[in-house]
Order: structure tokens, then sequence, then C-alpha cells
């Protein structure tokens, strides 16, 4: 854990995520910010091919000798034809399990997956400006209204907004000349998921229609196979599966979603009840719905949670959300610390040597000296936004902490107990 007197004192495992060598945010850095980890990925490896041990020894080498650990795997893909049944599934599936033996060969134990069809998070602005200049990222349904009817034309798309949000996507699209449609719709489609792909609409259109007739009910049954074939493997060589939340947390594009809810991570728990079957708990991703209590769930799920993505978002009444400071916006982070400290502490109590959760700072905002470079080529992992958010969060969980050895003064204040 590092020298610092502070790494005594049992918080959640402070991780960055950090893309690979061509990630211009290099290791050095990261090591600066006081993370302690990286949630990394072996990038090159095309999706639904086998990470070979080589690779995966080579990349911790790497890590090491830059004093940073591999917390957690973000993420083993899962190819499309996993998620839609179709293709080459056994194949796909047999590698992805090959993978995850290799993973655990080298020690590498937690791995972060998700299940959502075709595109992965999704936002509408890559640079909204904030009252204090610094720039997020933002979700406004009336623009993802204008890409799906006017540039995708989606057929029916229009059924699934209100009327005020397809008459502002309507003046949204006006408002645009050929160019600027051109930037919006790359800005889109160019920068899944966090990583170049560099998809044409065409290649959009055939990827939603292999999603045409499959329904929540077909892609829970496909993420079904998935973990009734993976799991069994994860369990046997001790490697934690954490599925990310849907981003955002409700339909898109007409596709099937099936990670959106408490109820909908009840319901994968009891898909394949194993404690190898976790959760990613991504604040970010489920504080967007306000019927989603992050610090319920992250008790009611704790056993299960291993890894965590903290971050906030603000809520407004058009349906749009922006990425809030870290303990800003609609996320009780202290709550949810607070949870996972509990959690943690539980499992160190049963003596498991592995009680630690990892964690990183989910995005950040692009801000200070990160506002006169190049924007990065993946939106939200700017480095000094994120270790605002990491450096904020460390301070909560040693307040928290502090906070168990004080005793409250009749509500005015504390002492030491
Ligand atoms: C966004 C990330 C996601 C996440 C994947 C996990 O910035 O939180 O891209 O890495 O969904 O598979």
């Amino acid at each position: 854990m590092g020298h610092h007197p502070n790494a005594t004192i049992p918080c959640l495992e402070q991780g960055f995520r950090w893309y690979g060598p061509g990630d211009p945010v290099p290791l050095a850095h990261i090591r600066q910010t006081g993370a302690t980890s990286v949630f990394t990925a072996l990038h090159q490896i095309p999706y639904g091919e086998v990470w070979p041990r080589e690779a995966i020894h080579a990349r911790l080498a790497k890590l090491r000798a830059a004093g940073l650990r591999w917390s957690a795997v973000e993420s083993v893909p899962v190819h499309e034809d996993i998620k839609t049944g179709s293709g080459d599934v056994a194949r796909c599936l047999d590698n992805y399990a090959r993978t995850l033996r290799n993973l655990a060969a080298e020690g590498v134990h937690t791995v972060v997956y998700n299940f959502m069809p075709v595109l992965d998070w999704v936002r509408t602005d890559m640079r909204h400006v904030l009252p204090d200049g610094a720039e997020c990222l933002r979700f406004d349904p009336a623009k993802f209204a204008a890409f799906e009817i006017h540039a995708l034309k989606r057929p029916d798309a229009e059924r699934d907004y209100t009327l005020g949000q397809l008459d502002a996507a309507e003046a949204f699209w006006r408002s645009l000349d050929t160019t600027a449609r051109n930037e919006f719709i790359a800005g889109l489609t160019d920068v899944f998921p966090g990583c170049k792909l560099g998809l044409t609409l065409d290649d959009i259109r055939a990827m939603l229609a292999r999603y045409a007739n499959l329904g929540d009910a077909g892609l829970r049954a496909n993420l079904r196979r998935f973990l009734e074939h993976v799991v069994p493997v994860a369990e046997e060589v001790g490697v934690r599966l954490a599925i990310h939340p849907d981003d955002p947390p409700f339909p898109i594009l007409g596709l099937p979603r099936i990670l959106s809810t408490a109820a909908d991570v009840e319901k994968l728990f009891a898909t394949v009840d194993s404690p190898a079957n976790g959760l990613c708990f991504c604040t970010g991703s489920f504080s967007v719905r306000p019927d989603n209590d992050l610090p319920a769930m992250a008790r009611r799920f704790g056993s299960r949670i291993h890894a965590a993505h903290l971050r906030s978002t603000q809520r407004f009444a058009d349906g749009s959300f922006h990425e809030a400071e870290h303990l800003g916006g609609s996320v009780n982070m202290p709550a949810v610390v607070r949870a996972l400290l509990d959690e943690q502490d539980r499992r160190q109590a049963t003596g498991r040597a592995d009680w630690q959760i990892p964690f990183r700072p989910d995005h950040g905002h692009t801000m200070l000296d990160d506002l006169a470079k190049p924007p990065p080529p993946n939106p939200g992992y700017s480095c000094l936004g994120r270790m605002r958010g990491l450096a904020e969060i460390r301070g909560l969980m040693l307040g928290l902490r502090a906070a168990e050895t004080l005793t409250p003064l009749g509500g005015t204040g504390f002492s030491r107990a």
C-alpha cells in the first residue's frame, strides 16, 4: 500500500483507469495522483479473442515497474455474438473462459465487463461547459433524438420521445450546418467504447439489426448463457466478475436494457447465484434514475460488489443529465462510501485476504491545464479532473474513518472518544 501514514487506514483501494501505452496520461502521472492501482485492459486484442498469458504478463510487468497494481481488468469485452446469441457463440464463450483462466494464472482476479448492446456508454456532448469553465460529459435526450431521427433514420425512433423532446430535437438539428452535423455524428459514433472504433452510421444500423427481434427477455437469456458458461470457470480459478450497469440506465436506440435498476441487479444475481457473479457498482450510471437509491443499493448488494466507479450526475427536468463533481450532484457519496467501507470491514472480519474493494474516480471534468491540451481520445479521461475526484474521495474515506473514533457533542460538533 505505499509508505504514507494514511496507508494503514483501511480505505477502498484507490484506482485510476489507464488505457494502455497509447494513453496520454502516463503511469508515472497516475502514480502521482496517489492511486495505488489501475483499471486497465489489453485494448489491442480484438473482441472475442483469447488474451494470451504473455500479453497479460507484459502488462503486469509495466504496471509493477511503475509501482502500481492491476486491481481490475476493465474490461474483457463481451463479443456481440454472445450478446445477440448469433454467429460463433461457442467459440466466443470458450475464448472468454480461457481469458479468465489466463488472467487468474497471472494473479489478476477482478474482471469488469458489460452487457450493453451495440454501444457502451452514450453521451451527446463531450465538452459541455460548466459555469466555472470546466468541461464535462452530458446527455441530452433531445440531441440523441436528433441523432436517431435525422442522422441514423431509425424507423419509429419518434415513438420513444415526448413531443417536447421531438420539438427540441428538430430545433437542434436545424441549428446545425453540414459541418456541425458531421461533427455531432462523429462525436457519438467515433468514441465507443471509450476507444476510437470509427463506426459509421451503416455499421450501427447493421449492429442494431442483429437485435431486431431479441427484446429484454432474449438479451437476458443470452446473458444467462454467458454466465452459465463463465461463472463456473471464474469460481474454479478465483476470478470475480463485475458487470457494469447500463449507461444511461434506460432504453436507447430501441435496444433491450437489462441492468438499470436494483430489481435488475437482483435478477442478475439470481440467474447464477454465485459470489463470482458480481457487480461493478457504478454510481454515475445508476444515479441517472431517481428511483435508484444508491446507498441502499450499496448496502443490499455489498457482498457482490467487486469493483466500484465513483462519480455523480446532475439530473434535469427535461431528461438531460451531466456529470457532476464527484462529491456533488445527486449521489449521496458519503453514504455510499460508508456502505462500501462497512462491507470491507465485514470481509476483513471473516479473515478474507481479498477484502479490499477497488474503486476508481470514473470520468472527471476537463479542467485547469488539461483544457489547453488536445481533447483526450477517451472523453472523460483527462488527468486533472479525475485526480480531483480521487483526492476528494480519499479525503472522504479518511474523514469517515476518523469520525469512527469521534463521539458527537450534542449535535453541534465532535470530540475524540
Ligand atoms: C465509461 C466506462 C465504461 C465501462 C464499461 C465496462 O467510461 O465506465 O466504458 O468501462 O462499460 O465494460
